[in-house]
């Protein structure tokens, strides 16, 4: 009998009807979880985190109906993971918008049941041939994911070179909402803020809640404060808590953009928004050789819903 990739994954990582590898959209292989508390996909293209749904409610995260599922390309929705760059390179716009980490295949280190009925599951990424054209460092990636009544997803970052790294990074995640006109985000007033749609730039502070009347990208710095994404028309308040995170992103494409993303829908700006987990800009991180850094993100979910 041929053993698939898939059959060994099961065989050294599956737990029972909790946890189960199974070949996904596009032919990725993807983890499935499925525990008391929630449902979960991961695909191991990327590291990436493609669906949430909390027992009971609507799913949390939004994923494109038009998403590539193929290597080498970007997964759109779900929790991309943007490493060791954010937005285009600095320096070469050749490279991936990003960075690499999400455009590769990581490998499971890692998965059990948890006592509280939780699922964990681990994936890493080190470099390679390919990374080191790209960037130039021996790395270690890893990508701690915990599903549970909330979902909590930890990116640690080793430099496992001899000189010091300095990272830009996100844990991008696209939330699934009613109507993008409707909802507020709470949890940045007074926070500045760069406005990256006009040239140059606007420095801007938040005054209130962050409300969408169209395309809209900000970049807030010098944060690490909670966000709530308050959803009047899904009754319900997803709730963002970040460690090893100095910035927060907030986009939403709105009608012009996603008609131009082949990747996205043109009808589905609505329903979206990405509150994105981050340290981009002054807020880069340095690690020292042997060193680490955490990049984590807290998803819950408050109200009916
Ligand atoms: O989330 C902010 C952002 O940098 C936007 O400027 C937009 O480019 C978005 O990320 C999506 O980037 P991607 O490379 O995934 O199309």
């Amino acid at each position: 009998m041929v053993t698939t990739e898939i059959d060994r994954l099961n065989e050294q990582f599956g737990c029972g009807q909790e946890l189960i590898f199974r070949e996904g959209p596009g032919g990725l292989t993807v983890a499935e979880i499925a525990n008391v508390h929630a449902t979960a996909t991961i695909a191991l293209h990327g590291g990436h985190v493609l669906a949430y749904q909390p027992t009971g409610r609507k799913p949390v995260l939004w994923l494109s109906r038009c998403s590539s599922f193929e290597p080498g390309k970007a997964i759109r929705g779900g929790i991309p993971v943007c490493w060791p760059w954010f937005g285009a390179h600095p320096q070469d716009s050749a490279k991936p918008s990003h960075g690499f980490a999400r455009l590769r295949a990581w490998e499971v280190t890692r998965a059990c049941s948890a006592d509280d009925g939780a699922t964990e599951i681990d994936l890493q990424l080190a470099d390679s041939d390919v990374t080191r054209a790209l960037w130039s460092y021996a790395f270690g990636l890893k990508l701690r994911v915990r599903i549970g009544p909330e979902l909590r997803v930890e990116l640690v970052a080793q430099n496992s070179d001899t000189s010091d790294v300095r990272c830009t990074a996100a844990l991008h995640s696209y939330f699934s909402v009613g109507d993008i006109a409707e909802i507020a985000i709470h949890g940045l007033d007074g926070c500045d803020y760069i406005d990256t749609l006009p040239r140059p730039p606007a420095h801007c502070t938040q005054a209130g809640a962050v409300r969408f009347a169209g395309e809209t990208d900000y970049v807030y710095q010098r944060t690490s404060a909670d966000c709530i994404i308050d959803d009047p028309v899904l009754g319900r308040r997803i709730r963002i808590r970040k460690r090893g995170s100095r910035s927060t992103v907030v986009w939403n494409p709105w009608a012009a953009k996603a008609e131009r993303m082949p990747d996205f829908g043109d009808d589905e700006y609505p329903g979206m928004v990405c509150v994105e987990t981050a340290n981009v800009r002054e807020d880069a991180v340095t690690i020292a050789p042997g060193g680490e850094h955490v990049l984590a993100t807290e998803i819950s979910v408050e109200g009916d819903q």
